[in-house]
């Protein structure tokens, strides 16, 4: 006779048998039978008692995010389940694999207005790949097996749900999955395509690179291919980090958070090689009459985003390896060497105020002594907020470094369980929580969890007293008076200390160095209260200081404001490679960053603007609306 094991510990066994190391969650009754299993199998799976169900979710993402492995998360029946909700949102918008255990009352009260009783199957129904309630305790370990299957193939969140006492009863323990045959996919680049794509790059005069997370893997091969053909590499922000920083013709991502080199180039190229990217704004950042090489491995965002001369149904290494051989190699172009100008504009002028002694400190400072004292294995768990802004502008990512945000979703409070999950994969490492004041407030609890785990993560909580990225969406774009963005003054160090982590509250460039050697020296967890400037960081999208296509009256007030005299626009360099290359001042315009303004000013509002807000109001005429004044 088959030995038996109870419905709960053959679940845990398929999730170790998948190669799963740990789990998130937070208990509750409805969950007794797995608790029960979980305590069975401490020794072989991580228990990790987070403090908020959703921090769990965000966490599981997280690891799926940082590592490639499927993340797993549980929440007991009702509320705990629904916690789950925000993170898993996370996963389906990121793309990324997440098993979801949820709990439900016994089956022989389903259905019967029970105690913390609802349908969920139906409440996890939009956000989930695969979504199931199991009928029987056999039927379990089976049902693990196809919802971490569906969840690779699907890259989103599955979902079981479990009958309470389907998980304490007792079935055979025969089942064995099949995982060392779940093997990754290959492919073959079409030729007569690639020809096609040969032709595009041989007579393009100002050709580009516009990659995002889909060529993680192609680092390598992106150089071959924007060496060759002199092309300059633009990314989306979640790309940020598979090329070195330091690269000179990455001009870092493009869009609202990005640095100005980045958006102002896709108004001038008459070809972007398109790969492995879907980020949703950019349909607002590039020439509408640009021919589109796109590579992709999924044909559904084959010209989803622009239009497309080329579609190659491809991964990222195996297509770019093809286009790096299709055609001869070319000669800089004037766009070339004006992208690489502008680019060193961009970083000397943020350089600039890096010992800035301006009070509130700036941003600059902060993140000058992070760039210098943050390891080169180091990991950072970033919020949602401008600390996207800075981190995506400032932090310069090199080496073996990681990071993960909330991208498409754009969650706050996603810092905090990132850098949890970045401490339970990489232990070693030295890790990061980046956090506005807001983002931190919303799932702060999570220092409890890092206490409790005897975590050293170092959490930096920047404190401007204000929800900053909605102010300056409702100051620069909206143009509309302040309205529910102010948050009051709060002493985070107390707060934290309370918890029992170690903590600081600074407000110099030497105090926060200060700060992070003595976090350095410890083994608790750190926070680091900054108490940040004010002023908002330089808005990017669609204005690019150039008088000769945008409004001068605003380009002076923008200069003034941000202190960006030094601050050249694109034009400004490519007239001067013109003339280097002895071509015609306007042999070769573009199209300029007004004729695309004009685009987006006919979509909705919100969406032109952010990715992190709701839909904006009707602006309001009241006439302090546009004076630029702020609440502080
Ligand atoms: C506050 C805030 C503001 C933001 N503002 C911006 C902004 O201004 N600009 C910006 O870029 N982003 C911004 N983002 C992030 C943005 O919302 C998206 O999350 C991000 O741009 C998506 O990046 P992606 O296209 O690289 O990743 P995904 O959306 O995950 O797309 C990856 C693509 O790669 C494909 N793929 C996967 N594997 C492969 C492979 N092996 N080979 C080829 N293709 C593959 C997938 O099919 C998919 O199409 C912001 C985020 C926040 C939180
Ligand atoms: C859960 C959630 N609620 C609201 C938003 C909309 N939103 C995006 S950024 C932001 C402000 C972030 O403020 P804070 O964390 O203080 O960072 P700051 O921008 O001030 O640096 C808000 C409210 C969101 N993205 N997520
Ligand atoms: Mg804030």
């Amino acid at each position: 006779m088959a030995k038996m094991i109870s419905g709960s510990d053959a679940v845990l066994k398929v999730i170790r048998q998948w190669g799963v190391k740990h789990i998130y969650g937070y208990p509750g009754g409805s969950f007794d039978s797995t608790m029960n299993a979980i305590y069975n199998q401490r020794k072989e799976l991580e228990f990790i008692q987070v403090r908020h169900e959703e921090a769990g979710a965000l966490a599981a993402t997280a690891d799926a995010k940082l590592t490639g492995k499927i993340g797993v998360c549980f929440g007991s029946a009702g509320p705990g389940a629904i916690h789950l909700l925000n993170g898993l949102y996370d996963a389906k918008h990121d793309h990324v694999p997440v098993l979801a255990i949820i709990a439900q009352v016994p089956s022989t009260r389903m259905n019967l207005d029970f105690f913390q009783a609802m349908d969920e199957e139906p409440a996890f129904e939009d956000v989930s790949v695969w979504n199931k309630t199991a009928m029987t305790a056999e039927s379990l370990p089976r049902m693990i097996d196809e919802a971490i299957r569906q969840a690779y193939k699907h890259h989103g969140p599955a979902t079981v749900t479990i009958p309470k006492d389907f998980g304490w009863a007792k079935i055979p323990d025969t089942f064995v999955p099949n995982v060392a045959n779940h093997v990754k996919a290959h492919y073959v680049v079409d030729q007569d395509l690639l020809a096609k794509a040969g032709k595009l790059i041989k007579d393009a005069k100002a050709p580009m690179i516009y990659f995002g997370i889909g060529a993680k893997d192609a680092a390598a091969e992106l150089k071959r291919v924007s060496e060759k053909y002199k092309m300059p590499l633009v990314s989306s922000v979640l790309a940020k980090g598979i090329l070195d920083e330091k690269y000179p013709a990455y001009l870092g991502s493009a869009g609202r958070v990005a640095p100005k080199p980045g958006a102002e180039i896709g108004f001038s190229t008459d070809l972007i090689v398109w790969v492995g990217t879907d980020v949703p704004f950019s349909i607002f950042l590039f020439n509408p009459d640009a021919k589109v090489i796109q590579i992709d491995t999924d044909p559904e965002k084959m010209g989803k985003r622009h239009h497309i001369d080329v579609p190659l149904l491809c991964d990222a290494k195996t297509a770019l390896a093809a286009l790096a051989d299709v055609a001869d190699e070319k000669a800089p172009s004037a766009f070339y060497d004006a992208a690489l100008a502008d680019k060193q504009n961009w970083l000397d002028w943020q350089n600039s105020f890096n010992d800035s002694e301006e009070m509130p400190v700036r941003p600059e400072p902060i993140f000058d002594v992070i760039n210098q004292m943050a390891s080169s294995k180091a990991v950072f768990g970033v919020d949602v907020g401008n600390v996207n802004i800075n981190f995506e502008r400032l932090l310069m990512i090199h080496d073996d470094q990681k990071w993960c945000t909330s991208g498409q979703y754009a969650t706050m409070g996603y810092g905090l369980p990132a850098a949890i999950s970045a401490k339970v994969n990489y232990p070693d490492r030295d890790v990061y929580s980046l956090s506005g004041d807001g983002g931190f407030a919303m799932l702060m609890e999570e220092i409890l969890t890092q206490v409790k785990y005897h975590m050293h993560i170092i959490n930096v909580v920047f404190s401007n007293e204000c929800l900053g990225y909605i102010v300056a969406e409702q100051l620069d774009d909206s143009h509309q008076p302040l309205s529910g963005v102010d948050l009051p003054e709060t002493d985070w160090a107390t707060v934290a200390k309370g918890m029992g982590a170690m903590a600081f509250t600074v407000r110099t460039k030497a105090e926060f160095k200060a700060a992070m050697v003595e976090a350095q020296q410890t083994d608790l967890p750190v926070v680091i209260d900054v108490k940040l400037t004010h002023e908002m960081p330089l808005s990017t999208n669609h204005m690019f200081l150039d008088k000769e296509t945008q409004d001068p009256k605003l380009v002076d007030e923008y200069v003034e404001k941000y202190q960006a005299q030094a601050l050249k626009p694109f034009s400004y360099f490519l007239k001067a490679a013109k003339e280097a290359h002895g071509e015609e001042i306007d042999a070769f315009s573009g199209a300029s960053a007004a004729s695309v303004e004009d685009e987006a000013d006919n979509q909705p509002l919100a969406d032109t603007t952010t990715g992190a807000s709701e839909d904006a109001a009707e602006p309001s005429t009241d006439t302090d609306a546009t004076s630029g004044a702020s609440q502080h």
